[in-house]
C-alpha cells in the first residue's frame, strides 16, 4: 500500500528534504560497550580505569530516555510521524563461531546500523561484535514497510566474521607521530579482508552516496556499496578526512545541509583532491564553529569527541534540530535562513551519538535528483579497480 500521497512509505534520498517519518533512538536496555578488538572504550581523562560493563544504570538510561522522548515530541509536533524501537535485552552475552563478547550495546543510535537510500532499506554489516544484532530491535519496523508497499526493497549487507584476524590490534598502541605519518593511507582496526561498513558513514546526496572510509568502514565495504548501488542507478564516492586519526561516522564531520550546502568540521578538512567534487558542483562548505563543549568536558563515559555538536537533524531544507547549548551553531545557520528548533541532548551522547546518530529517516519528500552534473565518475562496475 502506497503512502496516502502516492509516495513510497519508504522514501528518503537525501538528508534534508522534508522529513514525513522517522525512526527516534531508544536507551532501554542499554549496556556500556564492551572492550573488544575494534573498539577500545576509555573513561574519559582516565584511561587506565576500567570502562564499566554490563547494563547502564537506570538513573543514566532514564536521563538519556527523557531527552529522546522530547525530541520524538518535537518531531511529532510538525507532524512528522515518529517510531521507535522494539525492546532487546542488550546484557545477553553473544557467541559466534568466531567470537564471543560479554553484553550488547544499544538502540539509541539507528542510523549506524539502519540506511533508507530512495525506496530500499539497507542493513549495514557492522563493524564490532557487540552491534552484530542491533538490527533486530528495528526488524519489526522493516517487515511492516517491507509487506505494506511492494515498491520497497530490503538488504541485509553480507556479516562479516568479526574474527580476531578481521581486526588490526597493534591499531590501537600507535602513537599520535605514527598515526600522522599514516594518515594518507586510510589503515585503521579494520583490515580490508571483509566487507565491513556502518551506515552512519554515508551521506546521502540524491543520486550521489558519499562514503567515508573510517574505523568503521573498510574500502571493502565500499566496493561492496558500489557493486550494490550502482546498478540501482547511484554513483558512490569515497571520502577521506586526514586528520581524523579515528575516523567514525561521517555525521560529525561533513553534514549536507540542503542543496548546495554543508557544514564541515574545522578540525578535519576533506581530502584535497576530494574538495572539487563538491566546489565543481557549486556545494559550498562552511566551516562549524567551535563547539560549546571541549573534548574534556565530554560525559565521562561517551566516546564520541566535541563535534557531536554539528551533529544535527534536518527535517526540511529550511529547518535544523540542534543540541540546545549549541549557541554558537544557531547563530550560524539562523545567519543562513535556517529556522533553528532546539532540543536537550547531552544526556544521550554517552549512548553513541546526537541528534542524527539517533534517529533513521524512513521518508522523506523527494526523488532522486542529479546534485552533482559535473561529476567526473567511473563506475566500478565498468572495471575501476577502487
Ligand atoms: N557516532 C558519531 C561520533 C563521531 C565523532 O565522535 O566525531
Amino acid at each position: 500500500m502506497a503512502n496516502g500521497d502516492g509516495t513510497a512509505v519508504v522514501n528518503s534520498w537525501n538528508e534534508w528534504d522534508t522529513l514525513r517519518e522517522v525512526v527516534v533512538g531508544s536507551a532501554d536496555g542499554a549496556c556500556y560497550e564492551p572492550t573488544e578488538p575494534g573498539n577500545r572504550p576509555q573513561v574519559r581523562d582516565r584511561p587506565d580505569e576500567p570502562f564499566p560493563t554490563g547494563p547502564k544504570p537506570p538513573e543514566v538510561i532514564a536521563k538519556a530516555n527523557e531527552e529522546l522522548d522530547r525530541l520524538a515530541e518535537v518531531l511529532e509536533s510538525r507532524g512528522i510521524v515518529v517510531r521507535r524501537p522494539a525492546p532487546y535485552d542488550f546484557s545477553q552475552p553473544l557467541r559466534t563461531p568466531h567470537f564471543g563478547v560479554e553484553n550488547q550495546y544499544c538502540a539509541v543510535c539507528p542510523r549506524d546500523v539502519m540506511i533508507t537510500v530512495g525506496n530500499e532499506i539497507i542493513e549495514a554489516t557492522m563493524s564490532r561484535r557487540a552491534r552484530y544484532f542491533e538490527y533486530e530491535p528495528y526488524r519489526h519496523l522493516v517487515y511492516e514497510y517491507w509487506e505494506s508497499d511492494p515498491r520497497i526493497s530490503w538488504t541485509v549487507a553480507p556479516k562479516p566474521t568479526m574474527a580476531s584476524a578481521m581486526y588490526r590490534e597493534e591499531f590501537w598502541t600507535w602513537p599520535l607521530e605514527e598515526r600522522h605519518r599514516r594518515m594518507h593511507q586510510s589503515e585503521f582496526c579494520v583490515t580490508q579482508d571483509e566487507v565491513v561498513f556502518d551506515a552512519a558513514d554515508m551521506n546521502r546526496f540524491g543520486r550521489d552516496i558519499v562514503v567515508q572510509e573510517s574505523m568503521t568502514t573498510n574500502r571493502a565495504g565500499i566496493r561492496w556499496l558500489k557493486r550494490h548501488l550502482e546498478p540501482r542507478g547511484f554513483r558512490v564516492h569515497p571520502v577521506h578526512f586526514p586528520l581524523d586519526y579515528f575516523p567514525s561516522h561521517i555525521d560529525c564531520t561533513f553534514v549536507p545541509l540542503r542543496t548546495g550546502l554543508i557544514l564541515t568540521n574545522p578540525d578535519r578538512p576533506l581530502r584535497e583532491d576530494e574538495v572539487a567534487l563538491f566546489t565543481e558542483n557549486d556545494w559550498k562548505l562552511v566551516e562549524a564553529p567551535e563547539p560549546v563543549l571541549s573534548n574534556s568536558e565530554m560525559p565521562t563515559h561517551c566516546q564520541s569527541s566535541k563535534w557531536l555538536s554539528m551533529n544535527v537533524l534536518s527535517i526540511s531544507p529550511t529547518t535544523v534540530i540542534c543540541e540546545e547549548q549549541e549557541a554558537p551553531l544557531h547563530d550560524l545557520l539562523t545567519d543562513m535562513g535556517f529556522e533553528v528548533l532546539t532540543v536537550p541532548f547531552r544526556n544521550v551522547f554517552e549512548f553513541g551519538g546526537s541528534l542524527h546518530c539517533a534517529t533513521w529517516d524512513i521518508r522523506r519528500d523527494g526523488t532522486a535528483e542529479d546534485l552533482f552534473p559535473r561529476a567526473k565518475y567511473t563506475p566500478l562496475t565498468a572495471g575501476s579497480s577502487r
